[in-house]
């Protein structure tokens, strides 16, 4: 798989690292461990990402520095790889920069359909995450130099990618890597699951019991459409950041096969994030309303108001139920 990659990468010497915008465990996990490797080699490697980490990933931080996109440094780069998306717009103020620029551009990434242009384009849709595939860079490179840092960053992009092993993109080899991650790192599944996931806050927790009011089954009982208002933000002291994973509550529902979150960002517009667990591809739905994503998890904008926003996606899914 990186055959070409390995090849390559001899030709340039500082590398710059970009992880995508509203970071996540596999992208902030797939860059740490991929500059380690990028240092281990003798190469130069600079992290960048324009926003900073979730307070659950913050623990990452001590193993490798990543920086706020600067045109100085940007300039001292010769070679860029982007992790975890396959379109430059993901990647923050990065793109702006480089629209006048001639150095190379490389991915490593699991969505599907990468758009075009990428001097070397490690794309695999079927990788759980792309920190499966920083793995499989040091599997075929020297397996051995992954150390406990290392081992925790890629088990944190492939817990938090699969919903804990939980989604179909799992197989074998990803509870083969995992298990070989636990074993190289020395450490514990439920050291690193608690600190991602048990830390909610009780305003949280009171937003999420707002939320989970406003479910409504549509089609059938297949689809399941939950919503965040400004209002309930208010009322809580909440963000929109603490809706993370409220989207699995109205997914689990019985018979459900796609599920909605809507938030209302006020003047920004409306945000979706949709799930499917069955053959509905979500991803279909997010990108005629302009987004994208995965099969089983994308997210679109819509200009709002809240009702339009879902009366157009149950319209555009119910083609596919
Ligand atoms: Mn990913």
């Amino acid at each position: 798989m990186f055959e070409i990659f390995l090849e390559k990468i001899n030709n340039y010497r500082n590398i710059g690292v970009i992880s995508h915008v509203r970071p996540d465990g596999d992208c902030i996990g797939s860059q740490i461990a991929l500059c380690q490797w990028l240092e281990q080699n003798g190469f130069k490697a600079t992290a960048f990402n324009d926003d900073d980490l979730p307070d659950n990933l913050q623990w990452m931080l001590p193993f490798f520095e990543i920086e706020k996109p600067d045109e100085m440094k940007f300039e001292g780069c010769d070679l860029f790889i982007l992790v975890d998306g396959n379109a430059t717009h993901r990647f923050g103020a990065f793109e702006e920069w480089h629209k006048n620029r001639s150095e190379p551009v490389w991915i490593i990434d699991h969505h599907p359909d990468p758009d075009d242009g990428f001097g070397v384009a490690i794309s695999e849709v079927k990788a759980s995450s792309t920190c499966e595939l920083i793995y499989r860079l040091y599997s075929e490179s020297d397996i051995s130099l992954i150390d406990a840092e290392i081992a925790k960053a890629l088990y944190t992009g492939i817990i938090t990618d699969t919903g804990s092993l939980q989604f179909d993109s799992v197989t074998p080899d990803t509870v083969e890597i995992v298990a070989d991650l636990l074993r190289r790192g020395d450490f514990k599944p439920n050291e690193i699951i608690e600190i991602i996931y048990s830390n909610k806050t009780l305003p949280q927790i009171k937003l999420l019991s707002k939320a989970l009011k406003t479910i409504e089954l549509y089609n059938d009982n297949q689809v399941a459409v939950m919503y965040v208002t400004h209002e309930m933000l208010g009322d809580t002291g909440t963000t929109y950041s603490d809706c993370e994973g409220f989207v699995s509550y109205p997914l689990s529902i019985e018979n459900v096969k796609a599920a909605i979150l809507v938030k209302d960002h006020g003047d920004e517009g409306i945000r979706m994030s949709l799930r499917s667990k069955s053959d509905v591809d979500v991803n279909l739905w997010a990108r005629e309303l302009g987004g994208g994503g995965h099969k089983k998890a994308a997210g679109a904008w819509h200009k709002g108001p809240l009702s339009d926003a879902i009366r157009e996606v149950l319209t555009i899914g119910s083609k596919q139920l």
